[in-house]
């Protein structure tokens, strides 16, 4: 039987870019039958179609609204088509939610050559809070990791709210413009995960950037952080550092343990999915999270999102 979602999953895993649009449509379609269609293309995205993990490297770009993530994310773009690798940026916009309107009047779109077939750039809503990703944008990486080199997520976050693009990515990169003592304060503090990468926006403006990483570099340094590197970035032309932060983004990629972040990210998804449809009942009928965590260690490690879900639904007596 023909099915408009596996074809669009089996066109992904081919890599042909010319499905992703159709694809971002059917999982961002709420509709039951567009649902069921959707759960189609992403079993045919799963790890076991694949025959291992998504090739893409899933990169979170997160930080303080107007810290320059878009306008960043404008250059890097570009660098990474040059170089030849296909990307797909998400940009979740926050405005849909709370503020009503947009946080800031003066932010930038990603900039990029709309007639180049290897580069996709889409908006998406937020989830419910701050930082926080509404599934199908959790999806929409998930297939667009089986046909693109890079898939990009931005997310507006502030340190103190959760960021599910930790778990969503395989390296995050924090972004700080000069002088936002607010990300200082909260890496010294402990609120915030220290990053993968962190970036210092705005060099072309001079002392306040170099300030803000000697700064930052001397806060992970008394934390014994002496991995993270620090990578100041102007965005303006001429650009700045942007060689210095692929390669950054690179060798944290390579020095990771892929699988073992993806399977995580995978069960973490999973019991956020459970009690996002569910509420915190479902967990308590698991026996807490500790026991759900455990109870997922038993499932296939190449199970994907909904395979894990159902593991957990049927273990908790929930529909
Ligand atoms: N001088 C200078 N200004 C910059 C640079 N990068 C961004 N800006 C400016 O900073 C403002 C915010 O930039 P955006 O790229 O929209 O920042 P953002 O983090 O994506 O903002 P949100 O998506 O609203 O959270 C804009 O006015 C940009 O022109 C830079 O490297 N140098
Ligand atoms: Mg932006």
């Amino acid at each position: 039987m023909t099915s408009e979602g596996r074809d669009l999953g089996a066109r992904l895993r081919s890599r042909d870019l010319a499905a992703a649009p159709a694809a971002l449509n059917l999982i961002e379609d709420r509709s039951p039958g567009a649902r069921d269609e959707a759960a189609r293309l992403l079993a045919e995205v799963s790890p076991a179609a694949l025959g291992g993990e998504a090739p893409a490297h899933l990169v979170g770009v997160t930080g303080p609204p107007g810290a320059g993530k878009s306008s960043l994310l404008s250059v890097l773009v570009k660098e990474w088509r040059d170089a030849g690798r296909t990307v797909a940026v998400l940009a979740v916009d926050p405005s849909s939610r709370r503020s009503g309107g947009s946080l800031l009047g003066d932010r930038a779109r990603i900039d990029h050559d709309p007639r180049d077939r290897g580069v996709l750039i889409r908006s998406t809503a937020a989830g419910g809070r701050l930082g926080g990703l509404a599934a199908p944008t959790r999806q929409a990486a998930q297939a667009l990791a089986a046909a693109y080199e890079v898939v990009v997520i931005e997310t507006v976050g502030v340190g103190q709210s959760e960021t599910d693009v930790e778990e969503v990515c395989d390296t995050v990169a924090v972004v700080v413009q000069p002088g936002s003592g607010d990300t200082l304060q909260f890496i010294k503090a402990g609120i915030m995960e220290v990053p993968d990468v962190l970036v210092v926006t705005k060099a072309d403006l001079g002392e306040a950037a170099a300030r803000a990483r000697r700064d930052l570099d001397a806060a992970l340094r008394s934390l014994g952080s002496h991995e993270v590197p620090v990578v100041a970035v102007s965005s303006v032309p001429p650009p700045q550092g942007i060689e210095e932060l692929v390669s950054a983004l690179e060798g944290h990629r390579s020095a990771l343990d892929l699988p073992l972040r993806r399977l995580r990210s995978r069960r973490m998804m999973a019991l956020g999915e459970l009690v996002a449809e569910h509420g915190d009942s479902a967990l308590r009928g698991l026996g807490g999270r500790r026991a759900a965590e455990r109870r997922l260690t038993r499932e296939d490690p190449a199970a994907d999102v909904a395979a894990l879900v159902r593991a957990l639904r049927a273990e908790a007596g929930v529909e």
